[in-house]
């Protein structure tokens, strides 16, 4: 056994698994930020709960494996965008927008892909903004710039995603047909309550301003 190759792997290893905890903290951070301004602004919350993780080895492994990609960690880093993850559910669909515009309009972060399924939801009825986004990340030695995966969606499109995410594993990502229609269904049903949700609050924020300049011409009186 080669001790100090071992050592120096270990370190490696380490450094590389840090820089994903540390572009976690640095979008965090981010998020946090835009929730109290955005909070102070307006009066609201558009965030409803913010979730993060750092890819186990085992699932990175089995991406790598997926992809036929050699297993070296240039290759890794090059190629597998989520191990870094972000989720952020929001109340509203037009709060998935503002959130995903006010991040991507940072200077520091580079928008590598979105994917729209919310527009174009995939066949069985996810739904969900995807970014990409590389984050750079100062350390004593190098800036890195780390790619993170961003996922934003209404806490009913996560209520039906983290149901649906549970079956495909216990069916072995094989599901059965009558429950993908049921699951389809219930997609359909979320996006209802969605767009239901969308309208009363529209309504409601109509009122708020109305109650606002009436206060004004109020005092203008
Ligand atoms: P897990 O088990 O959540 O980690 P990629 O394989 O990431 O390079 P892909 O598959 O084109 O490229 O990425 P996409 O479509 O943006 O999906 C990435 C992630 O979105 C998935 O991660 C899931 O977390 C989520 N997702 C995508 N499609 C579905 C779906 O149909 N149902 C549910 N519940 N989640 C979905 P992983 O790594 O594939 O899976």
């Amino acid at each position: 056994l080669d001790y100090s190759n071992i050592k120096k792997l270990k370190v490696e290893l380490t450094r590389f698994m840090m820089a994903y905890k540390f572009a976690l903290e640095e979008v965090n951070t981010k998020i946090n930020i835009l929730q109290q301004e955005f909070q102070y602004m307006h009066d609201y919350n558009p965030i409803e709960h913010v979730k993060s993780r750092v890819k186990s080895p085992e699932s990175i492994m089995k991406k790598v494996q997926k992809k036929d990609l050699p297993f070296d960690l240039a290759t890794i880093r090059e190629h597998i965008h989520d191990i870094a993850g972000i989720r952020i559910n929001c109340s509203f669909v037009s709060d998935i927008y503002r959130i995903a515009d006010m991040l991507e309009q940072q200077k520091d972060i580079t928008v590598i892909q979105k994917k729209d399924y919310i527009k174009n939801p995939k066949p069985n009825g996810y739904k969900s903004l995807h970014l990409i986004i590389q984050i750079p990340i100062f350390m004593s030695d190098r800036v890195e710039n780390v790619f993170t995966e961003i996922q934003i969606r209404t806490i009913a499109m996560d209520f039906w995603a983290s149901l649906e995410h549970k079956i495909y594993y216990k069916y072995n990502k094989v599901i059965p047909e009558p429950l993908q229609k049921e699951l389809k269904d219930a997609a359909l049903s979320a996006n209802e309550l969605d767009e239901k949700m969308e309208r009363i609050h529209k309504e409601v924020n109509k009122i708020k301003a109305a109650d606002t300049l009436d206060q004004h011409s109020d005092q203008v009186v």
